[in-house]
């Protein structure tokens, strides 16, 4: 069998970020929105680096003006998720974009967001969860206004609380009034480290916010007491192969450290994290990673098999996601 078609878990997705361009474009079209300068001749966004992809991502997201609109997006998203296999994805949502963190406002857009999954589900059996997600270059009092979103919305549906944006912008510990709120509430941590702020900032993730998983975490590899560190605290990297070589973290998938990662014992899984922006889907990274590292369909269960015993959901709907798997 073809490794690519395998059924997939998938814990590292932008809910705004994997918005096919057209989708946005079409949003643009009907609003009148003009979002011209974010799209290259041929359809795609347009960036150059990491600095104006979260620009273009901003201003993607400016068409995504109701909870109306979060509902088409997560069904077109999750239309995309099942095209490539995967059983059960952790979104991270914004409450930033999603009401501009107010509280009344979050629980429309995040109704009609479990709305379009919940329908997904009755018709297709995908299960999405989500992780409301603080945004580090808006600084700690604005991410405290998402951690209460989050907090007061934690369930068995909200899981999680995270934090992504420019890493090299603060610390991680200025966040950890909010990550402790989040905690407080009942939910599980991730935050983006490792892409762009190297091996200091993965242990600051795990040392000032105690997440139990971090976006990205690749430049982990630079310090073996870290490396070590992860391994005995069963960190689980959420890496993101095709994003990190899209964006420069990684000059190719060859010289990417997601294979030392793996082979010194950390827990690896395998994400997209703002597919259309980066020009992939699961499928494509599955079937990159087969053939520049000869993994195997046990190479790929054996991942899969990590990302369901990390996913942040209750332990019935891991045993669901676990026999979509076909995994014990
Ligand atoms: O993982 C990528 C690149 N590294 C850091 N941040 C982001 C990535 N994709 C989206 N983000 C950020 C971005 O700031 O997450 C926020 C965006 O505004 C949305 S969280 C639903
Ligand atoms: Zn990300």
């Amino acid at each position: 069998m073809n490794v690519s078609q395998l059924a997939k878990v998938e814990l590292h997705l932008h809910l705004e970020g994997a918005a096919p361009a057209a989708f946005i474009r079409q949003l643009a079209h009907e609003k009148n929105v003009d979002i011209g300068g974010i799209f290259t001749p041929d359809g795609g966004y347009d960036f150059e680096n990491f600095i104006e992809f979260l620009a273009v991502y901003e201003a993607a997201t400016q068409v995504l003006q109701s909870p109306e609109d979060f509902q088409r997006l997560t069904t077109a998203v999750l239309a995309e998720c099942m095209a490539n296999d995967v059983v059960y994805v952790e979104s991270f949502l914004s409450p930033e974009f999603c009401g501009g963190g107010d509280l009344s406002a979050w629980r429309e857009y995040l109704h009609a967001i479990r709305e379009a999954a919940a329908q997904a589900e009755r018709q297709h059996g995908i299960i999405m969860r989500g992780i409301p997600t603080c945004i580090r270059h808006l600084g700690p009092e604005r991410a405290k206004a998402t951690a209460r979103c989050a907090a007061e919305t934690a369930g068995d549906w909200i899981v999680g609380f995270g934090m992504g944006g420019d890493e090299m912008q603060g610390r991680q510990g200025d966040f950890a009034y909010s990550f402790d709120m989040a905690h407080e509430a009942g939910l599980h941590l991730t935050s983006h480290a490792g892409e762009w702020g190297g091996a200091a900032s993965v242990w600051q993730a795990i040392e000032d916010l105690r997440v139990v998983r971090i976006g990205h975490g690749v430049q982990a590899i630079e310090d073996p007491a870290l490396v070590t560190e992860l391994v005995a605290r069963e960190i689980v990297l959420e890496v993101c192969p095709g994003s990190n070589v899209a964006l420069g973290v990684a000059k190719t998938l060859a010289t990417h450290p997601i294979r030392a990662l793996r082979e010194a014992g950390v827990k690896v899984t395998v994400s997209t994290d703002d597919p259309p922006f980066f020009s992939t889907t699961m499928r494509q990274e599955y079937q990159s990673l087969a053939k520049v590292y000869d993994w195997t369909a046990d190479d790929f269960r054996d991942l899969n098999a990590t990302a369901a015993a990390a996913a942040f959901c209750d332990e019935a709907t891991r045993g669901r996601v676990l026999e979509k798997l076909e995994l014990p």
